[in-house]
C-alpha cells in the first residue's frame, strides 16, 4: 500500500502483516456499498454483482444505470428482485458518470454504510481487490485501486490509451499537486466520514474527469489517500464511452481548478513509503 498524507512512524515488516489481517477483518465487516454506474453493461452487470455478493455479506450493490439502449436497467432490475442485496437506480438517459458517482454517494449517505466502493461495471476492475481496498481504506480515508504503484499496471491497453492515461495523470499532478499516483482510477473505496466532507455542489464535472474533481477536494478538505496496486483490464465485452471530447474537458477541468483554488500544498512527509496491505 501506498499511503499520503499521513504522519505516521516507520513499523517493522510483522507489525505491518498484524495489522494488515486485523484490518482485513475490520474491513470484511463493515457495511459497504458498491456503486456500478453502467451504460450498455448487459452482459457484464449480473455476473459483476453476483462475484461482489459472494464476497460477503457485508457487501450491497447499487447499480446507477443511464437508461442504456441495451437494457441494462431490466437486467440489473430482474436481479434486485432475486437479491435482496442489489439496488438499481434508474435514471431517463445518459447523465454522464460523475453524476451516477454523486448520486450514488448521495444513496449511501442516507443509509448506513460505513464504505463506499466505486468500480466501472465492464469487469477492468477486478472485484478480487475489493478486499485489499477495504483494507486500505481502515488507515486512509480514501483508498485508490492503483495502476500506478509498484505490482500495478494496465492490460491490453494499446500504446496510445497508455500514453493517455499517464500524461492525464501527470499533469494532474503537476498542476493540483494531488498526493496519488493514480488520480484518475475510478476504483476508489471513500469512508462514510470523507464523503460526509465532500463539497457536492462544488463537483461541476458531469464526466470522466469528475474523478479528478472529487479527489481534489477530498484532499483540500484534508482527507487521507491510500493507494493498492491493481491490475487494470481491458474490457471483458461491451464499448468504451471515453471521447476526444471528455479529454478536452479534463485538461480544462485541471485549469480551472488550478485557476480557482491553486495547487494543493505539500503534505508533510510527502508520499509515504510502499508498505503491506
Ligand atoms: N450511469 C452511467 N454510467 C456510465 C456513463 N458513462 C460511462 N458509464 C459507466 O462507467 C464505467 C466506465 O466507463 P467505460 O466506458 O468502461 O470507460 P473506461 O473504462 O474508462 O473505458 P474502456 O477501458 O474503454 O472501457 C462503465 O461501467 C460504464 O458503463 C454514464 O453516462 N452514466
Ligand atoms: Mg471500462
Amino acid at each position: 500500500m501506498v499511503g499520503c498524507g499521513e504522519g505516521g512512524g516507520a513499523s517493522t515488516v510483522s507489525e505491518e502483516a498484524e495489522q494488515g489481517s486485523d484490518n482485513e477483518k475490520r474491513g470484511a465487516a463493515r457495511r459497504t456499498l458498491v456503486v456500478l454506474p453502467t451504460y450498455n453493461e448487459r452482459e457484464n452487470v449480473r455476473p459483476l454483482a453476483e462475484a461482489l455478493l459472494a464476497l460477503g455479506s457485508h457487501i450491497e450493490v447499487l447499480v446507477v444505470d443511464d437508461n442504456s439502449p441495451d437494457l441494462t436497467g431490466q437486467a440489473a432490475m430482474e436481479l434486485s428482485r432475486e437479491q435482496a442485496r442489489v439496488r438499481v437506480l434508474l435514471r431517463p438517459g445518459k447523465m454522464g458518470l460523475g453524476t451516477a458517482y454523486l448520486a450514488g454517494f448521495r444513496y449511501a449517505l442516507k443509509g448506513d454504510y460505513e464504505r463506499v466502493i466505486t468500480m466501472d461495471a465492464d469487469f477492468s476492475h477486478s472485484p478480487s481487490y475489493v478486499p485489499d481496498l477495504l483494507a486500505t481504506a481502515e488507515r486512509y480515508e480514501v483508498a485508490i485501486g492503483s495502476r500506478y504503484v509498484a505490482r500495478g499496471g494496465t492490460r491490453n491497453w494499446d500504446w496510445r490509451r497508455r500514453m493517455m492515461s499517464r500524461i492525464s495523470n501527470w499533469m494532474t499532478r503537476r498542476l493540483l499537486g494531488l498526493p496519488a499516483r493514480d488520480c484518475t482510477a475510478g476504483f476508489r473505496c471513500y469512508r462514510r466520514e470523507a464523503l460526509e466532507r465532500l463539497p457536492f455542489e462544488e463537483i461541476k464535472v458531469r464526466g470522466y474527469s469528475c474523478l479528478v474533481e472529487i479527489l481534489y477536494h477530498l484532499v483540500r478538505q484534508g482527507c487521507t489517500v491510500g493507494e493498492t496496486p491493481i491490475i487494470f483490464v481491458d474490457r471483458r465485452a461491451g464499448r468504451s464511452k471515453i471521447s476526444l471530447r471528455e479529454v478536452l474537458g479534463g485538461v480544462g477541468l485541471l485549469l480551472r481548478l488550478r485557476r480557482a483554488y491553486g495547487r494543493l500544498p505539500k503534505v508533510a512527509g510527502g508520499e509515504a513509503e510502499a508498505a503491506r496491505t
